[in-house]
């Protein structure tokens, strides 16, 4: 039997289920990663299990988000992890040293090993050949404790490379061609994997760009070979001997089949408000430009940057433009300083940031009312930005830095010769600034300091036996977790306190929502693909937290789906596509045995809507079962479920 690559690394990682259509499997995680925003919670989650250290091979936990300190909450929140990390084992990346995904591969992604991340791009981990997946706290929490990640075994979407990039043409070029002919929703339930002749042109952060914005097509993840160009990439980071070749067999049986002659492609440009909307740059070119970002989660690699560099020399930024730069890493941006990189984009009038995410989540960078910002970030949901009405368009760096200097949207084909990048041998870095775990016997000794924003974990209680609720909103497709639980420079420094947090659920959709929510809970309906996006388990949590029991939706994203069932809220679909239509917000619906059906293993639960009967489908598996039963994984656990004791 021919296999692909991602059936092979997950093969070797199963230890419970076997490998066939919609079976679920449980596998082991090799290595976890957390960031700040997402790993308070994570953090408070391991704590509440009662282990006194990591089991995982490796743990990292990076802050990268909350970097803006215009009170003391954030600067909390780093002291909380940092001693966190060092009480049970876990490495720590503090402030400034850079974005989870690219000081990962930096430093410690190893082809062939499972990743878990409590952050939707993750993924990019799949460009060094690593199963990657971005997922909620509470699962980076449960894989730390040793459990295995549970997971329905995923298509596998086979993508055809061949040809060659052409000039001005980059990794982030192939992704959105990926978003602009599968939308979305193409990648739910897929991992998708590349192969052919043309994966040898992409450098390993090309492939990286590729993977993390997988996530971007609702993609459990992306992985590529590990090959020479893995190498490469290693060797410069001193981590040669970690390099495995890694391929998929030849002809292996792709459940789905695309192919992209990468020679074909030129710019492409993902128009407001969602990164599937895709045009050509040579088509949208002209539109003024206030502001372009270079940098973030993705395309913040010392290429992405050093291709802005040689495109600056001897120019500068349009004087209506502030074009910013966030590095990806500390290793990056060191890397530009030490061959005088930073005065060339100094000197061409941009703002160097820290390293880190920053405006990708809204904190800080936001645009000017009215104004167009071009972006390198994964996402242009409405809003996320911190403005209202913005018009956020993201496109590769090429095309950033030559509509910067522009001062409009601009094809970069125009700025002429496209310069060589050619990488250092070895990077610069220094390796003890990130710190490592203690000796076991020290760890005991560490105190955790909590400021007072980090409040503890809510408590739960079981599933009803019935439940009837009003239905308190009722959104259109492709809902994101900006929309539900948004992120900005205001609400991010709340995600270590539930009860303050859950005052921002759905406040960009209908700022009633938090008190008639607060006052009388209720269910909420959603359309197709809701709660794409980010990882972010405050989507889940806090609408719990205020008392939402049920969700029905034509169809749920992937991460938010697992993170409904892990806070033991329903996640219902419609059996009948049209009742999405028939049921109003205001509409009280009625489960009277609510708990027995799910018990009895039903996939089929009845509602009532007054006197007519809604029927809607419950597709879980039986561990998602008793999660929503006991009220969620939590709790399931403390009931003695944990595979792995002490
Ligand atoms: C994102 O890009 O949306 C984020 C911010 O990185 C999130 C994590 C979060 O909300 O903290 C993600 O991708 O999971």
């Amino acid at each position: 039997m021919k296999k692909t690559l991602a059936r092979k690394i997950l093969e070797k990682h199963i230890v419970s289920g076997e490998w066939g259509t919609r079976n679920e499997i449980g596998i082991q995680i090799d290595q976890t990663l957390t960031q700040d925003a997402t790993g308070t919670l994570a953090y408070l989650e391991f704590e509440s299990l009662g282990l006194d250290r990591m089991k995982t091979e490796l743990s990292v936990s990076y802050v990268d988000h909350n970097l803006l300190q215009t009170d003391f909450k954030n600067a909390d929140d780093h002291r909380f992890l940092q001693t966190v990390a060092q009480r049970y084992g876990i490495y720590f990346s503090p402030p400034g040293n850079g974005v989870s995904h690219q000081v990962h591969m930096e430093r410690f992604g190893i082809p062939g090993k499972t990743l878990l991340g409590s952050d939707s791009h993750t993924s990019t981990g799949g460009g060094l050949g690593m199963i990657a997946i971005g997922v909620g706290g509470l699962d980076v929490a449960m894989a730390m404790a040793g459990e295995p990640f549970y997971l329905q075994v995923p298509k596998i979407f086979g993508v055809k490379l061949t040809g060659m990039l052409p000039p001005w043409v980059s990794g982030k070029d192939v992704i959105l061609e990926m978003l602009r002919r599968h939308t979305v929703k193409g990648g739910i339930g897929k991992i998708i994997e590349y192969f052919g002749p043309g994966v040898k042109y992409l450098s390993a952060t090309d492939r990286a760009t590729i993977a993390n914005m997988g996530a971007e097509l609702g993609a459990t993840t992306t992985v590529f070979p590990s090959d020479e160009r893995t190498r490469e990439f290693m060797l410069c980071q001193g981590r040669g001997d970690q390099w495995v070749y890694l391929e998929a067999d030849e002809d292996p049986n792709y459940d789905e089949l695309d192919e992209i002659d990468l020679s074909k492609l030129e710019p492409l440009i993902a128009c407001p408000t969602s990164p599937d909307n895709v045009k050509r740059v040579s088509d949208v070119e002209g539109i003024p430009v206030a502001q372009v970002i270079i940098g973030s989660s993705v395309n913040s690699s010392f290429r992405d940057l050093m291709i802005v560099c040689k495109a600056l020399e001897g120019k500068r930024a349009h004087p209506d433009v502030s074009l910013e730069i966030n590095p990806g890493s500390r290793q990056v941006i060191e890397n530009i300083i030490k061959i005088n990189g930073a005065i060339t984009l100094t000197h061409g009038g941009a703002r160097i940031h820290q390293s880190g995410c920053l405006g990708c989540i809204g904190m800080g960078q936001a645009p000017a009312t009215g104004t167009v910002s071009l972006r390198t970030f994964p996402r242009n949901f409405p809003g996320r930005s911190g403005t209202e009405n913005d018009q956020i368009y993201l496109c590769s760096p090429e095309t950033a830095v030559a509509s910067a200097i522009f001062g409009k949207i601009t094809d970069p084909r125009r700025l002429g010769k496209y310069p060589e990048v050619v990488e250092p041998e070895r990077f610069e870095f220094n390796e003890d600034l990130i710190i490592r775990p203690l000796p076991i016997a020290e760890r005991k000794k560490v105190g955790i300091i909590r400021g007072p924003n980090i409040v503890p974990f809510p408590i739960l209680g079981l599933l009803p036996d019935e439940y009837e609720g009003e239905i308190l909103l009722k959104v259109e497709d492709n809902i994101t977790t900006d929309h539900i639980m948004p992120g900005g420079n205001d609400v991010l420094p709340l995600r270590s306190n539930i009860p303050a947090i859950s005052e921002h659920v759905y406040e960009r959709v209908d700022k009633t929502f938090f008190k008639r929510c607060r006052e009388k809970g209720g269910i909420i309906i959603g359309g197709e693909n809701y709660g794409q996006g980010s990882s972010r388990e405050h989507a889940a949590l806090a609408p719990r937290y205020l008392g939402v029991m049920i969700k029905i939706a034509k169809s749920f994203a992937r991460i938010h789906r697992s993170n409904l069932i892990n806070f033991g809220i329903v996640p219902l679909l419609f059996c009948d596509p049209s009742d999405y239509q028939c049921l109003k917000q205001g509409d009280r619906l009625r489960f009277p045995e609510l708990r027995k059906s799910i018990e009895e293993g039903k996939d089929e639960i009845a509602a009532l809507c007054g006197m007519r009967e809604v029927r809607l489908k419950l597709k879980v598996t039986e561990r998602e079962r008793r999660c929503i039963l006991e009220g969620g994984y939590l709790n399931l656990v403390k009931k003695g479920w944990l595979r792995t004791k002490t």
